[in-house]
């Protein structure tokens, strides 16, 4: 064992508990205290048994009363109430990507928006079947803009993206009806079965969810996800820092939070401006430090080493070390509570998207036509808030980690290249990595995803699952706030080979890699879906054979159910350590946990017990393994 220390759950608790003391003192609420007000939680909610999709209503199915007035039994009700949940996290994560492709339409080369990555825009188009040969760049990236937001609402075929998977996967979606359409109709039809007096039948609300999960991560999300690589760059490995010691004490902090690129990227340009910085200085500060939060964190790690402040259930800590210029938003997952807590101190909290409005904050409406301008407008709103700082209030834990970051695909083919040189040619295709796995020198990969939630004590689950994993010589891949939770605790450091079985100890090693790899923010799930496609074909393997597996721990967000049912209809099992409203409904449960494995080879396992959880992944992957024969 080498010297590499992590930072543990504990030590990450004292540092919130030594910020809520600082709360205390301005009167600020958190979510902790919001918890403990909201709890029991509505034992009829948390079964999924409550319909009030009309005003007869709301009906709760109890033994005295089996069915809601209109005659649906609790199956009908907690299908659609699921079906209902991944139509909002599906239009969500979709409507993300509908933004970048409209972000793709303003590139210009003398705009705020460049091609960073004309290869892969180019391969694309080549994918799309649109002429690439002498074209223009920009042209080029206008068309495909046109024709990426028009698989949103297009009247005719499947996804484009679908042909990316294995044909024995695109058989199986064809075979089971559920290939998405147009990627908002998915949401509409969702809607329109939910609707009172349309179906109830179990079986039909399930495939429907696939499909509409399917709509987002082979579908809006990938578009998200591509697309920002395409503007901003493939994320290639890069060096960064975790935690909230990242924050800087004598520069101004400014935090982006959320989820889209086009909004973070713009910023992180503008603070780097020298003008910007001698403005800084002239404020009294030293420079300018911009950290983040969440999803739009990931993003600007990945592709700018921008350091990652935390992750969802950080964001209050992020307002409460009294360091925080601005908090600036744009969608999802942002707490309506860093309203009036930014009013307990002196920092901005600044929402920039129509999609997401609050109280108590300050509305800068960030647009790509307007994005240079506007992004100006931010930084300087924050560097002129620094003289408003209480330094009495001013406390940042000493708490960061090393983390290599940028795994994207193409990242991870590459680097991979390296483990087998003296073996085999490099070969571009990631025929290295299922030669680890084959010869089980690594047993196999683990999907580790989503969110935290106040039901399970934060980071912890993601972090001692991904401890025993990479100690069983299974390698992780990372996105969310799972990446963020491996990258406070040190998991990426490269130096945390020392906590692997000697397998991918060695591969870490060969490859010089961490052995969490950091593949992005959520709408980047779908580079996974890529990377078990490309996996498939170059072992002749089907995906649903893979000894591979996708786990959610800590998830909350609608989102996550969505992300769930694409990567079991993928083919990909899939374990939640939180259960997804459905345990009202045996026929639901059963579908879900069984059911579905009929229709595309995978399906989910509900686990709250942590260590049970892990184990049965392990279990998973090493019957995957005997099948095999490996
Ligand atoms: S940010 S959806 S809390 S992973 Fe994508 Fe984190 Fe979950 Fe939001």
């Amino acid at each position: 064992m080498g010297n590499f220390k992590m930072t543990t759950v504990e030590e990450m608790e004292a540092a919130t508990n030594r910020l809520l003391e600082t709360g205390a003192k301005v009167g600020a609420d958190a979510w902790q205290f919001r918890v403990k007000n909201q709890t029991p939680h509505c034992k009829f909610g948390e079964q999924g048994v409550c319909c009030r999709i009309c005003s007869m209503g709301p009906c709760r199915i109890t033994p005295k009363a089996p069915r809601g007035i209109c005659g649906c039994d609790v199956h009908g009700i907690v299908g659609r109430n699921y079906l209902k949940f991944t139509a909002g996290g599906a239009a969500t994560h979709s409507d993300h990507g509908r933004e970048i492709c409209n972000t793709l339409g303003h590139a210009a080369p003398d705009g705020a928006y460049k091609v960073k990555d004309p290869a892969k825009l180019i391969r694309i188009a080549k994918e799309w079947g649109v002429e690439t040969e002498g074209r223009d760049i920009y042209d080029l990236a206008h068309e495909m803009s046109e024709l990426a937001l028009s698989e949103y609402g297009k009247n005719h075929g499947v996804s484009r993206w679908l042909k990316r998977a294995p044909q024995h996967t695109q058989d199986l979606w064809h075979n089971a009806g559920i290939e998405p359409r147009a990627i908002d109709r998915e949401v509409s039809c969702a809607l329109h079965m939910t609707h009172m007096g349309c179906s109830s039948k179990p079986e039909a609300l399930i495939r429907q969810s696939l499909r509409n999960g399917l709509s987002d991560g082979w579908g809006g999300s990938m578009c998200g996800t591509e697309f920002s690589d395409v503007l901003f760059g493939t994320p290639k490995p890069i060096d960064t820092e975790a935690n909230l010691g990242v924050m800087v004490a004598e520069n101004v902090n400014i935090v982006v939070h959320g989820h889209d690129p086009s909004l973070s990227e713009m910023i992180c340009e503008v603070a780097d401006d020298p003008e910007m910085i001698a403005y800084a200085k002239e404020m009294g500060a030293k420079g300018i430090t911009i950290s983040g939060v969440c999803c739009t964190s990931n993003e600007v790690a990945m592709r700018r080493g921008i350091p990652m402040a935390g992750n969802f259930l950080q964001q209050e800590n992020v307002v409460l070390t009294g360091a925080c210029e601005a908090i600036v938003v744009d969608v999802q997952c942002i707490f309506p509570a860093l309203g009036p807590l930014s009013k307990c101190f002196h920092t901005k909290f600044i929402t920039t998207s129509p999609i997401a409005q609050m109280p108590d904050s300050d509305y800068i409406e960030f647009s790509a036509g307007t994005a240079l301008e506007k992004a100006k407008e931010i930084v300087k709103t924050a560097i002129e808030n620094f003289k408003n700082r209480k330094p009495d209030l001013v406390y940042i834990p000493d708490m960061k980690q090393k983390a290599t970051v940028g795994y994207s695909v193409e990242a991870i083919v590459k680097t991979l290249d390296g483990v087998t040189n003296s073996q085999v040619d490099k070969t571009g295709t990631t025929k290295p990595l299922v030669d680890c796995i084959t010869s089980g020198v690594i047993r196999g990969a683990v999907a580790m995803v989503g969110c935290n939630n106040p039901k399970i004590r934060p980071d912890y689950a993601h972090i001692e699952l991904m401890k025993k994993l990479i100690a069983n010589d299974i390698i992780v891949v990372a996105s969310g706030c799972s990446a963020q939770a491996a990258a406070k605790a040190g998991l990426m450091d490269k130096a945390a080979k020392d906590l692997c079985g000697a397998g991918l100890k060695r591969v870490c090693e060969l490859a010089d890699i961490p052995p969490v790899l950091h593949m992005g923010s959520c709408v980047d799930i779908s580079r996974m879906m890529v990377l078990v496609s490309e996996l498939a074909k170059d072992s002749g393997l089907n995906i649903s054979q893979l000894p591979v597996v996708g786990c959610a721990p800590e998830w909350m967000s609608e989102k996550a159910v969505s992300i769930g049912n694409y990567v079991v209809a993928t083919g990909i099992d899939t374990f939640l350590g939180v259960d997804p409203y459905v345990s009202g409904s045996t026929e639901i449960t059963e579908l879900l946990t069984s059911g579905v494995k009929d229709w595309v080879e995978a399906s989910y396992t509900v686990e709250k017990d942590i260590d049970k959880l892990v184990d049965k992944m392990i279990e998973r992957i090493e019957e995957k393994r005997t099948a095999l024969g490996i």
